[in-house]
């Protein structure tokens, strides 16, 4: 049933192609200034880069539909930029400010946003795909056809929460797509070093959900791969696994030395399979872009990045009334309803 095949790549427009290279290098560049303001010490605690795995979510994101969710572990801006949060409200949380998505209280792993239906940012590992599958459950509940997407990486793939998940999603055929983000690495630890079995789309056979092995470095083989498993899970036959097979640039979080790996592995990876590099190769050989179009779209991100970054560092701290609120609903969920 799961199978390694990728589904037919899908004919995209040149404007299509173009807004996929901006989007993955607005990521990248994004992430890239995080790095610089953590460097700067205007950043503190955790900050997890998501430099490399760019096509993941701009690949799903353009096979998602208005109202589908998206939930996701720390390594969670890619995913925020992806599915249309700003990036001042963004880089204002990392740098814990007032106009961030949290307030500036909740920093890189905790934010949300319910109007581009973004769940999170969540620290623990693994614990997003129980809640991915409560978000399916409310939508199926709802019957309104939407799909949640559930990442998680590699490591959180062998965590126990993950199979009880699998089983109560297959029970229920819940709209939910596992997108297993399977960087190759958990922490310092290759894959090899802590899996047994290592074809992780594989993982929902015992449950009878099918899974599909996907090249994350390709943002149409992505696309192509999301719009199968949406079909799937808007169809009602419940969830769907996706092990999309990319690659970390960066060390696990900024105070990661990377010693685990070479530095020749992390250069055969950007040299010879990066993501952004393979969209702006197919836009110039296939002319749909000139190199001054490529440079506009460059000089237009960097604009929107440094803004963010200016924002951020104008935006006031939180006022420290703020430490009291935000801690218990004010009103039950039933209660604002009723
Ligand atoms: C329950 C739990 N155990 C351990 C940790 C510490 N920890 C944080 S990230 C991580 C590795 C997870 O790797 P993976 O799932 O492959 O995601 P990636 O960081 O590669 O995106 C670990 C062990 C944690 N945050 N939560
Ligand atoms: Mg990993």
């Amino acid at each position: 049933m799961a199978t390694r095949k990728a589904a037919a790549k899908p004919n995209v427009s040149a404007d299509e192609l173009k807004q996929y290279y901006h989007d993955m290098l607005l990521i990248r560049r994004f992430e890239e200034k995080a790095g610089q303001l953590y460097g700067m010490g205007l950043i503190g605690g955790f900050c997890h880069l998501y430099i490399g795995q760019e096509a993941v979510v701009v690949g799903l994101e353009a096979a998602a539909e208005e109202g589908d969710k998206r939930v996701t572990s720390y390594r969670d801006h890619g995913h925020m930029l992806a599915c249309g949060m700003d990036p001042n409200g963004v880089m204002a949380e990392l740098t814990g400010r007032e106009g961030g998505y949290s307030k500036g209280k909740g920093g890189s792993m905790h934010m949300f946003s319910k109007e581009k239906h973004f769940y999170g940012g969540h620290g623990i590992v693994g614990a997003q795909v129980p809640i991915g599958a409560g978000l399916a459950f409310a939508d199926k509940y709802l019957d309104n056809k939407r799909v949640t997407f559930a990442y998680f990486g590699d490591g959180a793939a062998n965590q126990g929460q993950v199979y009880e998940t699998f089983n109560m999603a297959a029970l229920w055929k819940l709209p939910v797509i596992f997108v297993i983000e399977n960087n190759q690495y958990a922490m310092g630890t290759a894959q090899k070093r802590s899996t047994s079995s290592a074809e992780l789309y594989k993982r929902g056979e015992a449950y009878g959900i099918p899974g599909e092995q996907v090249d994350g470095m390709d943002v149409l083989a992505v696309k192509a791969a999301g719009e199968k498993a949406i079909a799937h899970c808007r169809a009602g036959d419940g969830p769907y696994i996706l092990e999309v097979k990319t690659y970390r640039y960066r060390g696990h979080s900024m105070s990661d030395p990377a010693k685990y790996r070479t530095r020749e592995e992390v250069q055969n990876m950007r040299e010879k399979h990066d993501p952004i590099e393979a969209v702006r190769q197919m836009l110039l050989t296939g002319e749909h872009a000139t190199e001054d179009d490529l440079k506009a779209i460059d000089k237009t991100i960097k604009e929107i990045v440094n803004a963010s970054a200016e924002f951020s560092k104008e935006s006031p701290e939180p006022a420290l009334e703020e430490l009291w609120t935000d801690i218990y609903a004010e009103v039950a969920p039933q209660e604002q309803d009723a």
